[in-house]
């Protein structure tokens, strides 16, 4: 086993699953709460968006959601010794390539202890290699379907490069960002490339730096204390690696060229590159210092101190750095005709939200009461909220259960809004009872209509059955859409940043029959998700669909995603006027009569 006391957010992630994959292996029955607690922890350091080991250093592992306190103290121990007496004791006698072969979607705890143990390998590389001699195919149980699924997996697993999730991006050019600060000569400080454009994934993290004096800058930058290693450190521009292996490219300008920098080093290149041409047409020329006549390399750069006058010499308004994908915003700019773009500031509510609600007790069930989130929605000024729980399973209730499951929902909705939200709350005026509801293979809900009626309105989404074909996947949406009672089609891509692309529909025919029927898409908040995805926001934007926005919360912290939703919002162009949720209360109600 790999351990040691500088492990990231990602190793110590994947040695959590490996504990419960090794406890799945010993007896999954008897460890069934143990295996969630160590999937769930490994869930929430893997999105966590500071370093854990940080978080130790400042006494604070116990604030992370989700870590429990038994998991707290074998981290406390791997963190303090460089490993965990315990975690080694679960795992011993386990062959350590079936944790690396796990990572292969597909592989579960079972299927890779008997690739590991079975053909006695090591690697992923000799299984790449049993897997094309043929001998995966003829262990017991296995056969070719399941050889050449594993090879597909090894070899889409090749060309992968994980990139960050945007909030685990923004707080570690925070850091930075901080440290910089302390530096007198640092006049002005941003973000650039994909941070500052809020991209769902983020490569690497640009910063840049007005300043009179770079070398000093520069040299204050190469002493950042978490640095791990430094790739290079010239006049204008210096490289350092920061824990996980990420790096941060610095670049410094004078104030009088700093927006000439700044828009060239946000891109994204498809922008620049439209951008430079429409200047060529106009003579001109652009660079990271600024604009010159195209033909006259003696004439002088003309300087701007910031972007606003750059994109104003040019004939445009300034185009927020969102808008900045070549996807028509040069366009819009030249005749002044760009979005306003929806904020933070203009969302009243939250609709989606998992609470500790017990409906079913031992799925997907929220860490907050109902209260807790109501309580945390007061404080965002947010005037009401819907309770989204997902619905009891179909195979664990017959419809009578189903159905009182739901009536005891309804009241304590109800009287949450009779007594608790007058009694408590400045700005919550309403609490919706909704629910999200799995959309079933064949497209049916797994709601008999009588629980249907005790719901204010109703989310429907995928979270099985990925794989249809396009065909199958758009008229089982559309079947589950059908329902009066469904307003809202949640997540609706169901993609999993880093994990899950995103299911085949016919989006065109779904938009068509959301626009006909008012229906709702989700922007879903949880950085993980971020679906609809910015490109279809966009689409759908134009179509005039309404877009719901919910941060898929399932603890109160998780309400403060919805800054994330934003981000995509704007990305696809959104005003306040296409967000439901940007509407009163009362325009609400009426939304949902
Ligand atoms: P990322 O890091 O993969 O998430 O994507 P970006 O957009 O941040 O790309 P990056 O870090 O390679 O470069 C930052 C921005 O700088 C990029 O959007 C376009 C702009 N840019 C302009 N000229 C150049 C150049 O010569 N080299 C690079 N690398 N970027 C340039
Ligand atoms: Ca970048
Ligand atoms: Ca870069
Ligand atoms: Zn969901």
């Amino acid at each position: 086993m790999k351990t040691s006391k500088e492990m990231n957010n990602l190793q110590i992630a994947e040695l959590l699953r490996s504990v419960a994959a090794a406890y799945e292996l010993k007896d999954a029955d008897r460890n069934k709460f143990r295996i969630i607690a160590y999937q769930r922890a490994a869930d929430a350091i893997e999105h966590a968006s500071s370093e854990l080991k940080d978080l130790w250093d400042d006494a604070k592992l116990d604030e992370v959601p989700g870590i429990g306190k038994s998991i707290a103290e074998h981290l406390d121990e791997l963190f303090r010794t460089g490993k965990s007496k315990h975690f080694e004791a679960v795992m011993k006698g386990l062959p350590p390539a079936m944790f690396e072969f796990m990572e292969l979607p597909g592989v579960g705890a079972k299927t890779g202890f008997r690739l590991a143990k079975e053909l006695g390998i090591k690697s992923l590389a000799d299984l790449e290699k049993a897997a094309k001699s043929g001998k995966i195919a003829k262990l017991e149980g296995f056969g070719e379907e399941s050889q050449s699924k594993i090879l597909t997996a090894l070899e889409e697993s090749k060309g992968k490069t994980r990139r960050m999730l945007l909030p685990y991006a923004k707080a570690t050019a925070e850091g930075v960002i901080e440290w910089m600060k302390q530096n007198k000569s640092v006049m002005e400080i941003n973000t650039l490339g994909s941070l500052r454009r809020e991209a769902a994934t983020v490569g690497d993290i640009d910063i840049a730096v007005a300043t009179k004096k770079p070398e000093e800058v520069l040299g204050h930058f190469t002493k950042y204390p978490k640095l791990t290693r430094i790739i290079e450190k010239g006049d204008r521009t210096a490289s350092i690696i920061v824990p996980s292996d990420i790096q941060v490219d610095l670049m410094v300008q004078s104030p009088e060229a700093y927006g000439a920098l700044l828009q060239h080093f946000t891109g994204s290149k498809h922008h620049n590159i439209a951008l430079r041409e429409y200047a060529l047409k106009k003579g001109l020329s652009l660079s990271e210092y600024g604009i010159r006549e195209a033909r006259n390399s003696k004439h002088e750069i003309r300087k701007f101190n910031d972007e606003e006058s750059f994109y104003k010499f040019l004939g445009m308004e300034w185009i927020p750095p969102e808008l900045r994908e070549d996807s028509g915003e040069i366009e819009s700019a030249l005749s002044q005709k760009l979005p306003v773009l929806v904020e933070l500031a203009d969302i009243k509510a939250d609709l989606q939200i998992h609470s500790s609600f017990d409906i079913e007790t031992s799925h997907d069930i929220g860490a907050s009461t109902m209260e807790e989130v109501i309580e945390r929605a007061d404080s965002l000024n947010y005037e009401y909220i819907a309770f989204t729980e997902h619905n009891p399973s179909k195979s664990r209730h017959n419809e009578k259960q189903i159905i009182d499951l739901l009536m005891r929902k309804r009241e304590a909705v109800d009287k949450l809004n009779y007594s608790f939200v007058k009694s408590h709350c400045k700005s919550v005026q309403k609490v919706f009872n909704s629910l999200e509801i799995d959309i079933l293979p064949e497209g049916g809900l797994p709601v008999p209509d009588e629980g249907m009626d005790t719901l204010d309105f109703a989310l429907v989404s995928i979270h099985s059955s990925f794989d249809l074909p396009r065909e199958k996947m758009t008229s089982r949406v559309l079947k589950a859409l059908e329902h009066p009672k469904v307003r809202v089609f949640a997540h609706p891509t169901a993609r999993k940043l880093n994990e899950r692309e995103g299911v085949e529909v016919d989006w065109p025919k779904i938009f068509d029959f959301c626009l006909k029927n008012d229906k709702w898409l989700e922007i879903n908040a949880d950085p993980i998700r971020l679906d609809l995805p910015d490109t279809l926001v966009k689409e759908a934007v134009k179509e005039g669909i309404m877009l719901s926005m919910g941060t898929d919360a399932h603890h109160k912290n998780g309400l403060d995603n919805m800054q994330y939703g934003i981000t995509v919002a704007r990305r696809g162009w959104a005003t306040k006027d296409d967000i439901v949720n940007t509407r009163s209360l009362k325009e609400f109600e009426k939304m949902i009569s």
